[in-house]
């Protein structure tokens, strides 16, 4: 209705009756890249942090979080007057949550195994921590605490040899405590207040203070993206988790789904930024306009609903002719969450091809894994589900492939290498081999 249209701008489609121009545009993300302005800036920190190291972090600091600095590490003292100053129950909830994901990642690091190929070659995948990550904890317009438990438990899981974190400092110099408390529970060795693309030049490049790291990880604001974009693109640079974008969320729903459930879930989405994303697939015209009328009380509720109503208006409603149809379209767009609103999720689950994390029937919302399923919540964006997958251990480990070979692997396979060495023009290659048949052939 007109009424509620001037309440909140939502999208509503017939996905049917779009042509392929229009189903399209019904998937199309806002454009993500970065401004010329934001590349430039964001390449004259990265140089000034090469150039003056600490000097360079103090300024930046001062000048972007308008927080006077002398030395940037998290004390001792710093972490226990945070951890005091924090409400117990919140103490607990994060412990907790912290088992949780735990539990559920510690299956998930790579496996080492052997494998004899032939007789005399033995073949193994060994598997070793990184030594030194960097972890990037945002705090812009909310300070995520549980961000830091997604990448800082997974580093501990593997047994990565040194953890580093930086999170910005708020005007008065301090780290957000709850951040703080978070990074000491998974034993994240030295904590830094820094902020921006100048955090991640430090931990990329190393100053006076900060180490340089193998690897970074974490979310950030358009100025962290690219910074972590151009500092893994140096020679010598580390490498990064994965493409970063905004948060999205798709929900399939029957006709059976609690509208008022449908809509939390699409505005815990739409909460956290305005150019969230935020799709909702169903084949129930009256179950969709029971959800926009949701979407309305509910948002009007809501302490961040300015936030809501700017990501709402990107959002879309999408009729579809079935649920089979709803998964062409979801493994077309590849979410980084996907909901299943559905009678009989588990059956469904076999139709998914792309996403980052799935919630299955009406009781998992996507803010349990956010917080405390045990799942990941760093997770892949923009249409990157289709070949990325979200955070676990393996993120944080390399895999290792060893090869021993006997005199008698050496008879068996060596013939084989020989005959492709010489089909490729490597003589060199050929004769590395053929040298040791012939050893193996006339002992001395
Ligand atoms: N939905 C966000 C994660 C998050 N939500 C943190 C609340 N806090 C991206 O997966
Ligand atoms: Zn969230």
């Amino acid at each position: 209705s007109a009424a509620l249209a001037n309440r909140i701008d939502l999208n509503l489609l017939t996905w049917a009756s779009l042509d392929a121009d229009g189903q399209r545009a019904a998937l199309r993300r806002p454009t993500q890249d970065s401004a010329a302005a934001v590349r430039l800036g964001v390449g004259k920190i990265v140089a000034r942090v090469r150039a003056d190291g600490d000097a360079a972090l103090r300024k930046f600091t001062r000048l972007l979080d308008h927080a006077v600095l002398e030395t940037f590490e998290v004390s001792a003292a710093e972490f226990e007057a945070a951890e005091a100053a924090l409400d117990p129950s919140l103490k607990a909830a994060i412990v907790d949550a912290a088992e949780r994901i735990d539990a559920f990642h510690r299956e998930s690091g790579a496996r080492e195994y052997a494998v004899d190929t032939a007789e005399g070659v033995h073949c193994a995948r060994i598997v070793r921590p990184i030594a030194r990550v960097g972890l990037y904890i945002p705090a812009g317009s909310a300070p995520l605490p549980s961000t830091m438990l997604m990448l800082g438990v997974p580093a501990r899981i593997a047994g990565c040899d040194e953890v580093v974190v930086c999170t910005p400092p708020r005007p008065d110099g301090s780290a957000d405590p709850t951040v703080l408390f978070a990074a000491r529970h998974c034993g994240a060795s030295r904590v830094f207040k820094l902020g921006g693309a100048q955090a991640i030049a430090a931990m990329a490049i190393g100053t006076e203070t900060v180490p340089a790291c193998d690897k970074l990880f974490g979310p950030g604001n358009a100025w962290v993206t690219e910074a972590k974009r151009q500092v893994s693109t140096v020679e010598g640079g580390p490498a990064i988790d994965m493409p970063a974008g905004p948060s999205e969320l798709l929900v399939i729903a029957d006709g059976g789904a609690t509208p008022a459930f449908v809509a939390a879930d699409l505005l815990s989405q739409a909460e956290h930024g305005p150019d969230s994303q935020v799709i909702l697939l169903c084949d129930s015209g009256p179950l969709m306009a029971r959800v926009a009328a949701e979407l309305a009380g509910q948002l009007a509720r809501l302490p961040r609903a300015d936030i809501a109503r700017r990501a709402l208006a990107q959002s879309r409603l999408i009729l579809v002719p079935s649920i089979e149809a709803a998964f062409e379209v979801s493994n077309r767009y590849a979410p980084e969450h996907l909901i299943l609103a559905l009678r009989a999720p588990e059956a469904w689950l076999s139709r998914v091809r792309a996403a980052g994390s799935v919630f299955l029937g009406d009781y998992a919302a996507e803010a349990l894994g956010d917080y405390c399923s045990g799942t990941n919540h760093v997770l892949p964006t923009g249409g990157a589900a289709r070949a990325w997958s979200g955070l676990s251990v393996t993120s944080f480990q390399t895999a290792i492939s060893v090869q021993n070979v006997t005199a008698e692997g050496l008879r068996r396979i060596g013939p084989s290498a020989v005959r492709i060495a010489e089909a490729e023009g490597l003589q060199a290659h050929a004769s590395a081999v053929s040298i040791r048949i012939a050893a193996l052939d006339n002992p001395r």
